[in-house]
């Protein structure tokens, strides 16, 4: 079910009618210094083409493009920065593939640029609170998708509490589509992601997974990110991110058979095998 750039705009309704239970699969590509990078800013480009071409192939339907780290503890980079990183890779895909593109960031002046590059999705974790943020993305036309997070990556992992942890996250995706609607985004632009990880102790992100449908029951598109992420490793003597791929395909499986419309994963051949045993078994009588 590979999806063309061109025809994404007019395909993501299709998500919200559920005529397909296999979701999107986005396929991760972070352009940090410590990703690609063995010195020269066209080395670096080609080589994380390489890896997107990689992952189409494999069954990607959407590549999502990250020039900072928002895990936690990390350090904010600059626009500028973010943009040199992210704009040769964006300009590469888009020339040499045929596939969709996601831009991972929260700044205003990122979205711009990628956009301006044809980027088809804006991935914000902080669901456009930045300045200028909310502008830039509709002005864009692009499909965006709104991220909870509570508190900052440098800091949120310090002591996130919540009165119901489902409740609250669902009531603040609803405020922002409310921001979104109002500033003149049309609702069917928007995709909604609970953020897992961003701000939440195990018991929380756990609960958010098992209650994913209240989340879907905002009846828009839902994205969900576990792959290889802390709340893994937390329930297996703490295993390291390399070791985390079984149960980042529990997770994806999950997140699918619960509602999922967009899978963001590393591991894009093996999540794609999971996600068509968990399709068949719902398609099945
Ligand atoms: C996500 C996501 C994202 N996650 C969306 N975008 C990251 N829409 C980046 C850990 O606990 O879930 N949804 N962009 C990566 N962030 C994290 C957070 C990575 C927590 C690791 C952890 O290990």
């Amino acid at each position: 079910m590979n999806i063309t750039p061109q025809s994404l705009r007019s395909d993501f309704p299709r998500l919200r009618d559920r005529q397909s239970s296999l979701p999107l699969v986005m396929g991760i590509l972070n352009v940090t210094p410590d990703s690609f990078s063995d010195g020269g800013r066209y080395k670096d480009a080609d080589a994380a083409l390489r890896a997107a071409e990689a992952m189409v192939e494999a069954g990607a339907d959407i590549i999502d493009v990250g020039g900072e780290s928002t895990r936690p503890g990390a350090q904010p980079v600059s626009a500028r920065e973010e943009i040199d990183r992210v704009l040769p890779v964006i300009r590469a895909i888009r020339r040499e593939l045929d596939v969709a593109l996601s831009i991972d960031t929260r700044k205003a002046d990122v979205m711009q640029a990628a956009t301006g590059e044809g980027v088809d999705l804006i991935n914000d974790v902080m669901a456009l609170r930045d300045p200028g943020a909310l502008e830039a993305a509709r002005d864009s036309g692009a499909w965006i998708c709104l991220m909870h997070m509570q508190g900052e990556p440098r800091t949120m992992q310090a002591d996130p509490h919540y009165e119901y942890v489902v409740r609250d996250v669902r009531t603040f995706l609803e405020a922002r589509i409310d921001v979104c609607v109002e500033a003149g985004i049309s609702r069917d632009r928007l995709i909604v992601d609970p953020g897992f990880g961003f701000g939440k102790k195990l018991a929380h992100n756990l609960s958010l997974l098992k209650h994913l449908r209240n989340i879907a029951a905002i009846r828009l598109p839902v994205m969900v990110g576990i792959s290889r992420k802390s709340m893994i490793g937390a329930l297996s003597d703490g295993v390291p991110a390399e070791q985390r791929l079984p149960g980042s395909l529990a997770a994806a499986t999950l997140a699918a058979w619960l509602g999922a419309a967009i899978i963001r994963v590393h591991d894009v051949p093996e999540t794609v095998q999971a996600l068509r045993l968990c399709a068949a078994v719902q398609l099945a009588d």
